[in-house]
């Protein structure tokens, strides 16, 4: 833990030097708030620098956050947010050297090694989690089957055929996946998959049931963000399902209160924050990254870890009053065997009031024919009771509800913008 955080402190110091130098954004807050590298003694004194947030990379926008001259900066990933400008990310030679080793480290903490097939089912391009997974796997030296998303059916050809050991999508396209084999009459179980490994969107641990037992796998959570870096921020081990070892020898981890950013003891709940430690093409000092989740103790080993994250602060709805976050209605609706995993929430104003539709799907279609009401009777009273909020379920019949090839569309928000 010592040698750890001396580590850490000696990055630090020298990822503040250089966004002093290269980033006039950095230069200019730094001094706004009245902090220098002379004022970084220790690590606790990270917390008198000032935080970044998404509005200061929509002003730097595209390259005005960079760090590395552009002749050194070989590759650019996009995040596309919910709204406004996009947020680029850029980075050196180096920068997708050691991101190609912190890959390879996630895929070894859930036992993937040389002689593992690995299909990647995330999406190449612009989005960070095919390229960044696809760089881990060649590291490794396993064999990569770079499928992407979409194009449902063949990946379920592709799958049968090669027979991969290990399949990495986001946690809906997974189920999209299994879907489509049944569909097909095959058993997902049958293709010889071993591990799944998911992330890039909040799941449950009921979506994690379904996809270990339609595929008869293990399934891991890996978390990350395309400003920290992508995927391989922090990542679920073999062995300790529920919370994902940060890799803090790259991103030192803070936990904020969302509303104060007064710093959060650890094991109490939170806005996630990260400093890269490592990095030259696109450097952050104290992401605020809207991710709610706790920070935990190491187990094995000097890292800390988080907790599974369940939503960000920006996906709360409020409705008539209510903090509601999709993970919280997920959880109840994977809890009835007779429901799939695919919802949608639907956020209407009615007059002054707020209504909320749960449209979900049943698991066959006989289910929405016998009883579907009674299912979502149960569903309504269950929302009430532990959520807290009026509801109205709406049960629909398998495929009803669209899918996506990445991240799912959980909520569909129609009230007038207040
Ligand atoms: O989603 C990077 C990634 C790719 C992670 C593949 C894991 C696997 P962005 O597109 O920038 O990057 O989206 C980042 O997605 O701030 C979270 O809100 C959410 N997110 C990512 N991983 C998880 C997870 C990639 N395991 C945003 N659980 C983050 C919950 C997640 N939410």
């Amino acid at each position: 833990m010592e040698a750890l955080r001396a580590h850490q402190f000696e990055r630090l110091k020298t990822t503040i030097a250089h966004v002093l130098d290269r980033v006039p954004r950095y230069r200019e807050k730094l001094t706004a708030a009245g902090v220098g590298l002379d004022d970084l003694t220790s690590l606790d004194d990270l917390v008198r620098f000032p935080f970044t947030t998404k509005d200061d990379l929509r002003a730097c926008y595209p390259f005005g956050m960079f760090a590395a001259p552009m002749e050194d900066i070989v590759r650019l990933h996009v995040s596309s947010g919910t709204t406004g400008k996009p947020t680029v990310v850029g980075y050196t030679a180096g920068d997708i050297d050691r991101w190609a080793d912190i890959m390879a480290r996630s895929l070894q903490a859930v036992g993937v090694g040389p002689a593992d097939l690995v299909h990647i089912a995330f999406g190449y391009g612009l989005f960070t989690g095919g390229l960044g997974w696809h760089y881990g796997v060649e590291r490794l030296g396993a064999t990569v089957i770079p499928a992407s998303g979409g194009f449902t059916d063949r990946q379920v050809d592709l799958m049968r055929d090669f027979r991969p050991t290990v399949l990495l999508a986001t946690p809906s396209y997974a189920l999209v996946i299994a879907d489509a084999f049944a569909a097909r009459g095959f058993d997902p179980a049958d293709c010889g998959l071993r591990t799944v490994i998911c992330g890039a969107e909040p799941w449950s641990e009921g979506m994690r049931a379904e996809i270990e037992a339609r595929f008869r796998v293990e399934a891991y959570d890996s978390y990350g963000l395309s400003e920290v870096i992508g995927p391989g921020v922090a990542q679920e081990r073999a062995g300790d399902k529920g919370a994902l070892t940060i890799f803090e020898d790259h991103f030192y981890p803070e936990v904020v209160d969302p509303e104060t950013g007064a710093i959060m003891p650890e094991g109490e709940p939170g806005e996630a924050v990260f400093t890269s430690l490592t990095k030259e093409g696109f450097p952050v000092i104290r992401y605020r990254t809207r991710d709610l989740t706790r920070l935990l103790p190491p187990v094995d080993g000097p890292m800390r870890r988080i907790a599974r994250v369940a939503g960000r602060s920006d996906d709360m709805l409020i409705i008539r009053g209510v903090n509601v976050f999709p993970s919280q209605i997920e959880a109840i609706l994977t809890g009835e065997p007779r429901l799939a995993p695919c919802y949608l929430l639907e956020i209407r104003r009615r007059g002054r009031l707020d209504e909320l539709t749960v449209k979900v799907e049943t698991r066959t279609v006989e289910a929405a024919e016998a009883n579907g009401g009674d299912i979502g009777r149960h569903a309504e009273r269950l929302i009430k009771d532990h959520v807290g909020v009026g509801a109205t379920v709406v049960v629909v019949p398998p495929g009803t509800i669209e899918r996506s090839q990445g991240k799912a569309r959980r909520v569909v928000d129609l009230r007038p913008a207040s």
